[in-house]
């Protein structure tokens, strides 16, 4: 039987960078995630289609997707094909729409934020390439949230999830599998696997954290199974409803423990974590943080390595506050290399129209054109396929990187939780002040140009506007602001900051004192003490 619901709009169900994201209780509250599910409905052809659904584990997940499989077969899906368990990480949730020819899928996840009921919670609508939905279709199930009177739903009991197969749910097919198999045989295909187990084999030593989050499955499959890794390489492997605590957030700052394993005297020759819901990814060198733009600019240099890029790449492309290192790898390499607002959905049209084969963010994002998200296992099998192939430490190919190309220190400053109001005032205090700011000095740094990053897709031609705040400083130097997208409390500021250094000498600084005038330019011109009452970020990275 199929129950309408009376429902009533409720403020703010308006995705950002990436899907909508709440704290787990305003998500578990009364019709909450039944409105936005059926605005989601109402605003996508769902009727008679087939959808991927899944989650990174976090707590509330098993039973949000239970509601989800019911309002779907209310509102006429003909089949939703579920991860077991209700579990899917991000990349393999794409995998699977475009392995399934889908309509489209629901990943429930906040990705890197918290979990449990103090927690965070999220959900991410992807359409039928497997990619996050672009803001036109985010846009339009907000407008329909807000105009809301009513949700549909079967009175039925739970799917069972537990284990995979084919049962029937009102009309509606449900097929449960195995989440992992079909991502690890995309990865057996892109990467060279036999010189990867013979790495393993000759003794190369792995940490893999994947900080109690849903990675935990498949980095034990491919690392320890099919590549031959030693039995506890993974480590923190089993998805708990709350991450155990942690803050599956892979940085410096929130991976502490992989990060003080790789720098003690008897570290592993390599280090990788990722996120709650599997597509970022942190890599490290004994003694060696690699920071996500560099590693962006190293797989492009070396993808070739790999027998799923051995025929080139057509393409790069990057977040706008991602540091410039792969631009200089795409112009090495005779290939475009194309700037995008921050959020994955900006690629999806470029990797649809093969323009970019490998993409990446700032943000410990990196992915290709196998699926249409970033993919954090991805990252950490071609840094092993490329280590496995040049036979050299992460040291020594970084070394060797900065030796080509220069080097862009590069770093972000977080100023997390400060409140909304100030935070946006200092953003339209600097947007009311970007044409008179050109020819300005502060700490030494001239400003060359500012200006306020707007993006014009190539492919759709649909424009972004208002992506976030440029300074230019002569001599190449680079501060982005903008506000973060993804957070559930007050606001989060982002400094990004850039300075490129040629070489040959002063290629091995520290990254925070290389960047050290163009800290304190940002800060004086954007007034962020003033603003902000901070002085000092809350996370590095
Ligand atoms: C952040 C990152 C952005 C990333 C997004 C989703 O967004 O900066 O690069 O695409 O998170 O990542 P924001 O708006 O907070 O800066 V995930 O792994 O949390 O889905
Ligand atoms: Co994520």
């Amino acid at each position: 039987m199929i129950e309408t619901i009376a429902t009533r709009p409720i403020e703010g169900q308006k995705p950002g960078t990436s899907g909508l994201r709440k704290k787990t209780r305003l998500f578990m509250s009364p019709h909450y995630l039944e409105n936005f599910i059926q605005a989601l409905f109402d605003s996508v052809k769902v009727a008679g289609g087939t959808f991927v659904l899944g989650g990174d584990g976090r707590f509330f997940n098993d039973r949000a997707a239970q509601v989800i499989l019911r309002m779907a077969a209310a509102n006429g899906v003909a089949r939703m094909i579920v991860g077991q368990g209700a579990l899917l990480s991000t990349p393999a949730a794409s995998h699977l729409i475009r392995l399934n020819r889908a309509d489209g899928g629901i990943i429930l996840s906040a990705s890197h934020n918290p979990g449990g009921p103090e927690g965070d919670f999220g959900v991410k609508f992807n359409i039928a390439n497997g990619g996050p939905a672009p803001e036109a279709v985010t846009d339009a199930i907000h407008r329909a949230s807000a105009r809301i009177e009513s949700y549909r739903i079967l009175v039925a009991a739970d799917v069972d999830l537990s284990r995979p197969g084919r049962q029937m749910l009102g009309e509606m097919v449900v097929d449960v599998v195995d989440p992992v198999v079909d991502h690890a045989d995309l990865m057996e295909r892109l990467f060279d696997f036999p010189a990867i187990r013979a790495l393993f084999a000759g003794g190369f030593r792995m940490r893999m954290d994947a900080m109690n989050a849903v990675t935990g499955p498949y980095a034990r499959e491919i690392l320890e199974r099919r590549l031959g890794a030693p039995a506890g390489t993974v480590v923190n492997a089993v998805p708990l409803p709350d991450f155990g605590g942690l803050h599956p957030d892979p940085n410096p700052t929130w991976a502490r423990a992989l990060m003080e394993e790789m720098f003690a005297a008897d570290a592993p020759d390599f280090g990788a974590a990722s996120d709650g819901d599997g597509d970022r990814n942190m890599v490290v060198g004994r003694g060696i943080y690699v920071s996500p733009s560099d590693s962006l600019a190293v797989l492009a240099a070396n993808a070739h390595l790999a027998p799923g890029y051995a025929g080139g790449l057509k393409g790069v492309a990057r977040s706008m506050p991602t540091s410039g290192a792969v631009d200089r790898v795409a112009q090495a390499l005779g290939i475009p290399c194309h700037e995008t607002p921050t959020g994955w959905k900006f690629f999806g049209n470029l990797l649809d129209a093969a323009q970019a084969t490998l993409c990446g963010e700032e943000s410990f994002g990196t992915g290709s054109d196998h699926v249409r998200e970033k993919d954090g296992l991805w990252a950490i099998l071609m840094w092993l396929n490329i280590l496995a192939r040049r036979g050299e430490s992460v040291a020594a190919i970084m070394r060797d990187h900065f030796a080509r190309f220069g080097r862009n220190y590069y770093s972000r400053h977080d100023f997390e939780g400060v409140e909304a109001a100030r935070a946006e005032g200092l953003m339209a205090d600097l947007r009311a002040r970007l044409t008179r700011l050109p020819g300005q000095e502060a700490a030494g740094l001239r400003i060359a140009a500012a200006d306020d990053f707007a993006y014009a897709d190539p492919v759709d031609g649909s424009h972004s506007r208002g992506q976030g705040v440029r300074l230019l400083f002569e001599g190449g130097a680079r501060a982005v602001l903008r506000l973060s997208g993804t957070g559930t409390e007050g606001a989060t500021l982002r400094l990004y900051l850039e300075r490129y250094a040629p070489g040959p000498d002063g290629l091995d600084a520290e990254a925070q004192h290389a960047l050290a005038p163009v800290i304190a330019a940002a800060h004086a011109i954007a007034g962020i003490a003033d603003h902000t009452g901070r002085t000092a970020p809350d996370v590095i990275t």
